[in-house]
């Protein structure tokens, strides 16, 4: 049998057609790290289904089921039942599902899944747009940005989708970064320990769509962090732990600057965009305390 264990390649094949720089590759080779081979992963559509794969190749070293874009947490809960059903309660049952397939597509079936309290890890990487269908917007894309069908950037914030998973009260919810994959990883093994729904959503650089040097893609995931761009925080028995906080927070052009996304703004726009972030960062810290 495969031996995990002792095989520093884990449960990802090499040779997996991301590209260069990919976040979102090191988020599955860290999380599957974590939940080892006991467990069944649930794919949509995007750009994660380059490790499912196609026909009967796949880069994954575990059981897996690509579905649509639009019912990834309901075919998860599909799999907990059977495995229930046969009293099976310990392997894992893991959905990997991008912002489009999470936000927009598939979010009543995962607004289904926490309310039913299924006993599934939900976890939305988050490249900020459709990616794999030629970087559209999504409503997970930031203020500012551009993509294809916002060329001259998003005229609207981000859906919030760590509220809306915790306006239905479940176990466990996280967010983390790539930048501090200690503390990604300690978040997977609670997710994976929890007796019930557990989400982590968690921030991917994507240097295709961001346009920026694919060797930055650490760099630019400390950056949104240091800016304010992205909380790390997590949501554990209806109580809030703020994991990280940036004494004074970076200004924003040190993360906005590296990427050709933000790279058509002017002067009087990456003004609007830091003082814009500079607020939400604000609020959100208050909001986050007060939810003790
Ligand atoms: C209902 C539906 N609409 C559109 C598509 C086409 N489609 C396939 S992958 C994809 C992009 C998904 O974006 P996201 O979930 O953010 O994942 P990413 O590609 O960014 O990794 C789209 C729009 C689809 N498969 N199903
Ligand atoms: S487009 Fe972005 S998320 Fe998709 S494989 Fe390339 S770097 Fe990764
Ligand atoms: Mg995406």
């Amino acid at each position: 049998m495969y031996d995990v264990q002792h095989n520093s390649r884990g449960l990802v094949s090499h040779g997996v057609s991301a590209c260069a720089g990919c976040g979102m590759e090191l988020i599955m080779r860290n999380v599957l790290e974590v939940l080892g081979e006991d467990t069944i992963i649930l794919i949509p559509p995007g750009c994660s289904a380059l490790f499912s794969g196609f026909g009967n190749e796949t880069a994954l070293k575990i059981p897996g089921f690509q579905g649509n874009l639009e019912n990834t947490a309901a075919c998860a809960a599909g799999v907990r039942a059977a495995l229930n059903a046969k009293g099976n309660k310990h392997t894992t049952v893991l959905a990997f599902a991008g912002d489009g397939g999470t936000v927009d597509i598939g979010i009543q079936s995962l607004s289904g899944v926490l309310e039913r309290r299924d006993k599934v890890l939900y976890i939305c990487y988050d490249n900020e747009a459709y990616m794999n269908t030629g970087i559209q917007a999504s409503s997970s894309t930031p203020y500012f940005a551009g993509t294809t069908t916002t060329p001259s950037g998003k005229k609207t914030g981000r859906k919030d989708l760590m509220q809306i998973a915790i306006a239905h009260d479940i176990p466990y919810a996280a967010t983390a970064s790539i930048n501090n994959l200690n503390d990604l990883k300690k978040k997977v093994q609670k997710a994976k320990d929890t007796d019930g729904p557990s989400l982590l959503h968690i921030h991917t650089p994507c240097p295709t769509g961001w346009r920026y040097e694919p060797a930055k893609t650490i760099e630019i995931a400390r950056a949104a962090v240091q800016t304010g761009c992205w909380i790390l925080y997590e949501y554990e028995a209806g109580k809030v732990t703020i994991n990280y906080r940036q004494k004074e927070l970076k200004p924003i052009e040190e993360y906005i600057g590296f990427q050709g996304r933000f790279g058509n703004l002017s002067k009087e726009q990456k003004k609007e965009i830091q003082d814009y972030v500079t607020k939400q960062y604000n609020k959100y810290i208050i909001k986050l305390e007060a939810m003790n």
